[in-house]
């Protein structure tokens, strides 16, 4: 797919990522011809002859970019961190599917105190790089538990003292007498390009960029002041 070389793939998950992707793809003039909600076919074909999405988990996004086997992706910073951000750049910040990458715990449970005391805690988390390296930041010794999902369980069936999590509205932690206690980073989703596919089809990709970029500026949905293009990687677009 990625490797053929007169054709675009697109990696990006179902659900809220491909919801908030599909009216900018159709700004810059992409529509899929099936829905994925659904069809449950994992290559889409788009209104493009030369121009696939592939339907893959949020979380394989980067690993698809890194190897080309899609030449772009869309996926939430949250995720990049975990991956590492090997074989692509970032050039673009969507300012889509934000939220905030939080430290909670259960409401009767006093964060601070136990903090200032230097108490080991047990934090749950799918975000295991992020995790470590904001309390290593903060000089305190944690023990980091991995879970795939549900980190809200974690501290209700005395399995963690806190988790890290992305929360948007707050009503997951609410619902279950969680509390936010500290902010690590807030998360939105990045555009990322494979570094060869960028580099040997370059004519390709380098208009489909400023298309998004355009359609980023002309959505309404996305606030384009927010939009940052990162300095490192700002030469894509010259
Ligand atoms: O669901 P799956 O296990 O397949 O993978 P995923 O959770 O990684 O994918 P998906 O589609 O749920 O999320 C894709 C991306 O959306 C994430 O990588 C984030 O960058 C971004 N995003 C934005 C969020 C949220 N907001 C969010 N609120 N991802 C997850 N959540 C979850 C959060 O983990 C918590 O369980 O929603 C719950 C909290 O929501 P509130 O509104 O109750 O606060
Ligand atoms: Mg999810």
């Amino acid at each position: 797919m990625g490797r053929i070389m007169n054709s675009i793939t697109i990696a990006l998950s179902k659900g809220r990522i491909f919801d908030e992707t599909a009216p900018m793809l159709k700004a810059a003039g992409i529509v899929a011809l099936d829905d994925p909600e659904t069809s449950r076919k994992l290559i889409l074909t788009t209104n493009h002859a030369n121009v696939w999405l592939i339907i893959v988990r949020a979380s394989d996004v980067p690993t698809y970019v890194q190897y080309g086997a899609a030449d772009i992706g869309i996926a939430g910073k949250d995720v990049l961190l975990e991956h590492g951000g090997a074989g692509f750049y970032q050039p673009l910040d969507l300012n889509i599917a934000s939220c905030r990458m939080m430290v909670a715990v259960q409401k009767d449970f006093d964060y601070e105190t136990a903090v200032r005391q230097g108490a080991r805690l047990r934090v749950a988390t799918k975000y295991l790089r992020t995790a470590q390296e904001h309390f290593a930041e903060k000089g305190m010794h944690v023990d980091l538990i991995k879970l795939y999902g549900s980190m809200e369980l974690a501290p209700i069936v005395g399995l963690a003292d806190a988790i890290v999590d992305l929360v948007s509205s707050g009503n997951t932690l609410n619902a279950n007498q969680l509390k936010a206690v500290e902010e690590i980073m807030p998360v939105s989703a990045r555009l990322i390009i494979n570094q060869a596919a960028l580099k040997v089809k370059r004519a390709l990709i380098q208009p489909m960029l400023k298309a998004f970029l355009e359609a980023a500026k002309k959505n309404s949905v996305v606030n384009m002041s927010k939009v940052k293009v990162q300095h490192r990687d700002r030469n894509l677009f010259l």
